[in-house]
């Protein structure tokens, strides 16, 4: 494979930020599929055109390979194609996704990450090369797997994506004990908090938050409240109220309680109003793995944690966190504070990743060290 040329990286860079920019659009609408994009484009430079666009359909079928060749037609002959996946190469419920690419007359394709699907797994890339396509790995920059995480976490990690969200005051709480709730983040963060559970798969919290704050964990943003992820209340001895919002609003909205009591005539009144039970066994590390890890098998790909802190150091201690997410606020809360997880305030084992200002409030992301890897 020829090294690509300035102008062809160039283009290639481009085109691949694009098609990872269109498969935000299905994030968290593609089941267990990845929400993958693919772009196919003729010619290069100014005189590139794009001449089809797909993005994995809504409940993760036809690929979106195939959704980009439908929509380019004949156009597709000696294009390029950017996807941000490594093209399938197994027989699912349509063919695979490399040979239709040949078949269309693809000429080159660019590809934005390895699929570790044990289907595939390179697979697809010798497909393509075996039927003389020009291939290029592009599997670099901060947010080539991103849009993915999930299902990468799942096949790497066999366990969900975990994000833990938390809001710290400027003395460094992340709420007041006894009295009333304290907002510690401001209204345009916390819209960006609302946009975050709506790419979410399930957002969790510990009893404890779920008894103080009786919170609705729902996504409210105008037109995206049916995004709203399945919540999770981590509620090992089943003490959360039956009159919690949380409880009262499981026939809208899916919510499960995780309990060591999931099989006990305890759950029943919960089961009746409507949430599912997650078994747990307990409440040290092993058993919060043993939860994530079954995770997967009800869909859930990716975890929001918003707390309490309790929670938060039982995800950390078990070394169970992918991302976190500290918003820190100017609110001072004063000696009734709660102090927010050591592990939150100075991550260990984590990188520093994004950073964004959203009105008063930062907001900073850690990456995990060793993160799944979308060249893998
Ligand atoms: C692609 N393009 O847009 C997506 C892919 O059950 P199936 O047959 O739909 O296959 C699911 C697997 O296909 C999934 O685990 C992942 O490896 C790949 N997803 N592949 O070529 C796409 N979404
Ligand atoms: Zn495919």
């Amino acid at each position: 494979m020829a090294e690509p040329s300035s102008r062809q990286d160039a283009d290639d860079r481009r085109f691949m930020a694009a098609a990872r920019r269109l498969s935000l659009r299905h994030v968290g609408l593609t089941a267990e599929n990845p929400s993958v994009g693919t772009i196919l484009v003729q010619g290069t430079g100014a005189g590139a055109e794009v001449v089809g666009r797909g993005v994995t359909a809504l409940g993760g079928r036809p690929h979106s390979e195939r959704v980009a060749l439908r929509d380019a037609g004949t156009a597709a002959r000696g294009a390029t194609a950017y996807v941000t996946l490594e093209p399938c190469a197994h027989q699912g419920r349509t063919g695979p996704c490399a040979n239709a690419l040949v078949a269309a007359g693809v000429t080159r394709v660019v590809i934005g990450a390895a699929d570790p699907d044990p289907r595939v797994n390179g697979r697809g890339i010798a497909t393509l090369r075996g039927a003389g396509v020009d291939v290029r790995e592009l599997f670099e920059g901060e947010d080539a797997g991103r849009p993915f995480e999930g299902f990468l976490s799942r096949l790497c990690r066999g366990r969900p994506h975990v994000t833990l969200k938390m809001a710290i005051s400027a003395d460094g709480a992340v709420g007041r004990l006894g009295g009333d709730r304290v907002g510690v983040s401001g209204p345009i963060a916390n819209r960006q908090v609302h946009l975050m559970r709506a790419g979410m798969d399930a957002i969790m919290v510990g009893v404890g938050t779920a008894i103080a704050d009786d919170p609705l964990l729902t996504c409210r943003l105008p037109g995206l409240e049916a995004r709203s992820p399945i919540r999770i209340v981590v509620d090992p001895q089943l003490r959360l109220p039956l009159g919690a919002r949380l409880v009262q609003t499981a026939d809208a909205v899916p919510t499960l309680i995780a309990t060591t009591h999931a099989a006990d005539a305890a759950a029943d009144p919960y089961r009746k109003a409507g949430c599912g039970l997650l078994p747990l066994e307990g409440y040290d590390a092993d058993h919060l793995r043993a939860m994530l890890r079954f995770m997967p098998s009800v869909g859930i790909q990716t975890v929001m944690v918003e707390g309490g802190p309790a929670l938060a150091n039982a995800f950390l201690w078990a070394g169970q966190v992918d991302r976190i997410v500290a918003l820190r606020s100017e609110l001072v809360i004063g000696e009734l504070g709660i102090p927010a997880p050591a592990g939150v305030l100075k991550p260990q084992g984590f990188r520093l990743g994004r950073s964004e200002r959203f009105g008063t409030d930062v907001w900073t992301e850690w990456e995990r060290n060793d993160a799944c890897s979308p060249g893998s």
